[in-house]
C-alpha cells in the first residue's frame, strides 16, 4: 500500500469537521493532493443505511447496544473493504472521519460493553488493519456537547448522559496512551490554536513518513 490512512477522532463538537479541512490543507501544501475523505460510520450505500439506524434508530424498537456494536462493524468492513484499502492501493490518502477508536471509545467506554467481546470482533473483523495517524480532539463532554447542540436537535447517542460521555473520554485518552500512533490535541483551545497543534504534528510526523507520490 502506498497511501496512508489519518483519522480524526473525538467527542461530538470536538472540531472533528475543521480539523479534516485543515488535515488536507496541510497535505496538499506537501503535495499530497489524491485524497479520499470517508466518515464512520458510513461512506458505502449500505454502512450509510447503518448509520441512519445507528444514529436515529428505526421506528421506535429499541437497538441493544450488541446490535449497535455489530452493525458499526459491518459499516466498518464495508467501508474498509470497498473505498478505503482500494484507494491505499491505488496511492490515494484517506481521511476518515472516526473510525475503529471511535468503537472502543464510545462502545467499550460509554456502553461498557464487554473488553473481551470487542476485541474478539475487532481481531475477526478488520485483522491487523489500523490508522497511520490518528489525531485524537480532546474537549471536555460540557463544551463539546454545548457546540453540537447550537447546531441543532441532538441525535440518539447525542442524547446520552454526561457520565456517559466523561467515560468515552476516559476511554479515548487512556488508548492514546497505550498507542503512539494516536496524537493527543488540545481542542477546548481556540480554532487557530487546534489548527496550529495539527500543523505541528502532522508536519513532523509526515518527515517521518516514506512517501511515494
Ligand atoms: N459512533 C461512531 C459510535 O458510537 N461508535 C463508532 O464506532 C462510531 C464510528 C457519529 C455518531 O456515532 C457514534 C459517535 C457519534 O455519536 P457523527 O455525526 O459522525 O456521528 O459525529 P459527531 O461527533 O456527532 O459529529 P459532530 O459534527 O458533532 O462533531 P465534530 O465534527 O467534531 O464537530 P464540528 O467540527 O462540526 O464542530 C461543532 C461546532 O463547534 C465549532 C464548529 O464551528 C461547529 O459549529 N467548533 C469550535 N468552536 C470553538 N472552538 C473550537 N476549537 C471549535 N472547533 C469547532
Amino acid at each position: 500500500m502506498t497511501g496512508k490512512f489519518i483519522v480524526i477522532e473525538g467527542l461530538e463538537g470536538a472540531g472533528k469537521t475543521t480539523a479534516i479541512r485543515t488535515v488536507a490543507t496541510i497535505l496538499n501544501q506537501n503535495n499530497i493532493c489524491d485524497l479520499q475523505f470517508t466518515r464512520e460510520p458510513g461512506g458505502t450505500p449500505i454502512a450509510e443505511a447503518l448509520r441512519n439506524i445507528i444514529k436515529n434508530g428505526l421506528d421506535h424498537e429499541p437497538l441493544t447496544d450488541k446490535a449497535e456494536l455489530l452493525m458499526l462493524y459491518a459499516a466498518r468492513i464495508q467501508l474498509i473493504d470497498n473505498v478505503i484499502k482500494p484507494a491505499l492501493k491505488a496511492g490515494r490518502w484517506v481521511i476518515g472521519d472516526r473510525h475503529d477508536l471511535s468503537t472502543q471509545a464510545y462502545q467499550g467506554g460509554g456502553r461498557q460493553l464487554d473488553k473481551v467481546f470487542i476485541e474478539t470482533l475487532k481481531t475477526q473483523v478488520l485483522g491487523d488493519f489500523k490508522p497511520d495517524l490518528t489525531l485524537y480532539l480532546d474537549v471536555e463532554p460540557q463544551i463539546g456537547l454545548m457546540r453540537a447542540r447550537s447546531r441543532g436537535e441532538l441525535d440518539r447517542i447525542e442524547q446520552q448522559s454526561l457520565p456517559f460521555f466523561e467515560r468515552i473520554r476516559d476511554r479515548y485518552l487512556a488508548l492514546a496512551q497505550q498507542d503512539s500512533t494516536i496524537a493527543v490535541i488540545d481542542a477546548t483551545k481556540s480554532i487557530d490554536d487546534v489548527t496550529m497543534q495539527i500543523q505541528t504534528i502532522l508536519t513532523s510526523w509526515l518527515a517521518t513518513q516514506v512517501i511515494t507520490l
